[in-house]
């Protein structure tokens, strides 16, 4: 099928998903092309499959704002025509929905018809749609949508909570490629970032305000008390430099590592001995998934679709948001002994391969079907 999928280029949940989707569906055949305005940031080979076309936004002095979703929704149509495409997915609703859905109108009137694939991710839904300004040309695009799906069943209970939603949603989680990380490397080289009786706890995120940056500090300060442990930080984002300097002033800033975004997430995570996830807001978790098929267990708050990724006592432990003395104890309690550590790890391992991409593929596969053989159903009668 030729697949044409937006999403956004950067670091960041979403656009990761969108990224590693595209590269399997190519794997399999699929000819798919990613329409985004930058080269998203995992895509590193262009395969014979794999098409990227960048979306450019001219300045003109008069709009205060430049309209990103006028220039998609005219390339969207462009790239569909020129290269035939049979089918859109479109990654976070805002305002990839609305410009999709504003392209194949265009189409339409040409006789092309291009059923729309929509795929919420999460704070397009918990944060950013549900804001009075926005919300009405969320619900329109997701209602417009042809198939909708939710990257866990919390973010779908929160969506039909939010929104007037008339269609289906189907719960597609998000996934991981086993046989990349069994492929990876066996020397971790810890030692480049702590001693050899030092545990080392990673954070990886964007560094908004979602992920609670400060309890990661506090719990970090906290477990550092009874156990040797350096921090490592991976990302960039507003909360940043808040941290560094909360860092300073709790006296560890030489036990916590800030390395900015890296596109070597698995090359540190090799080297994790547990993952902090204390999130205010999170409909899956994506970095959590990403920690456990690599062997580090999750330390992490019960907020939205964590609980579906991360079991309670089995792959890590959940605390409530903002329980800092919680979260402390469970990450003493999986580092303090060797043994435990090593089953977490192992136990982690093990529950991440449910969401292999070997599962996940074939349900948006058959979305893809459902979807194109409705679309020519409709057409037809
Ligand atoms: O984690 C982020 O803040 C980035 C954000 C995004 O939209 O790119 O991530 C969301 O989508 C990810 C992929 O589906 C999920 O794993 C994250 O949980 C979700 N983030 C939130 O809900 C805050």
């Amino acid at each position: 099928m030729k697949i044409a999928i937006v999403c956004y280029p950067t670091f960041g949940g979403s656009g990761v998903v969108a990224t590693e989707l595209g590269i399997a569906l190519a794997n399999r055949g699929h000819e798919v092309h990613f329409v985004t305005y930058r080269q998203p940031v995992r895509l590193e080979l262009l395969n014979n499959n794999i098409y990227f076309h960048e979306v450019n936004v001219p300045e003109y002095p008069l709009f205060h704002y430049q309209p990103y979703e006028l220039a998609l929704s005219s390339k969207l149509v462009d790239t569909i025509k020129l290269f035939g495409i049979e089918l859109l997915h479109v990654h976070y609703a805002i305002p990839h929905a609305y410009a999709g859905y504003m392209a194949k109108k265009m189409l339409e009137e040409e006789q092309i018809f291009v059923p729309m694939v929509t795929t919420l991710h999460g704070t397009d839904i918990t944060l950013v749609g549900k804001h009075p300004f926005y919300k009405p040309a969320v619900t329109f695009s997701i209602n417009q949508s042809d198939v909708v799906t939710s990257v866990s069943e919390n973010l779908k209970q929160r969506t039909l909570e939010f929104f007037d939603i008339k269609k289906e949603i189907a719960v597609v989680p998000n996934f991981i490629d086993e046989k990349k990380y069994s492929l990876s490397f066996t020397d971790c080289q810890r030692s480049l970032m702590a001693n050899d009786d030092e545990k080392i706890i990673t954070h990886i995120s964007n560094f908004r305000k979602v992920k609670r940056i400060p309890d990661i500090i506090a719990v970090f300060h906290k477990v550092q008390q009874s156990i040797p442990a350096k921090l490592v930080m991976v990302g960039e984002g507003p909360e940043k430099e808040g941290a560094e300097r909360l860092c300073d002033e709790l006296g560890i800033a030489e036990k916590v590592i800030f390395l900015g975004n890296s596109n070597e997430i698995d090359r540190i995570l090799c080297f994790s001995d547990l993952f902090l996830l204390p999130s205010e807001s999170e409909s899956f978790g994506l970095a959590a998934l990403e920690a456990m098929i690599n062997k580090v267990p999750v330390i992490s708050s019960n907020a939205g679709g964590i609980p579906e990724v991360n079991k309670h006592g089995v792959t890590g432990y959940l605390s409530d948001i903002g329980d800092i003395d919680d979260m402390a104890e469970n990450a003493i309690r999986v580092l303090r002994d060797d043994a435990v550590l090593d089953r977490f790890k192992e136990d982690a391992h093990r529950e991440a391969k449910n969401f292999d991409i070997l599962k996940v593929l074939p349900l948006y596969e058959q979305i893809y079907k459902k979807a194109y053989d409705a679309r020519l159903h409709k057409v037809y009668n």
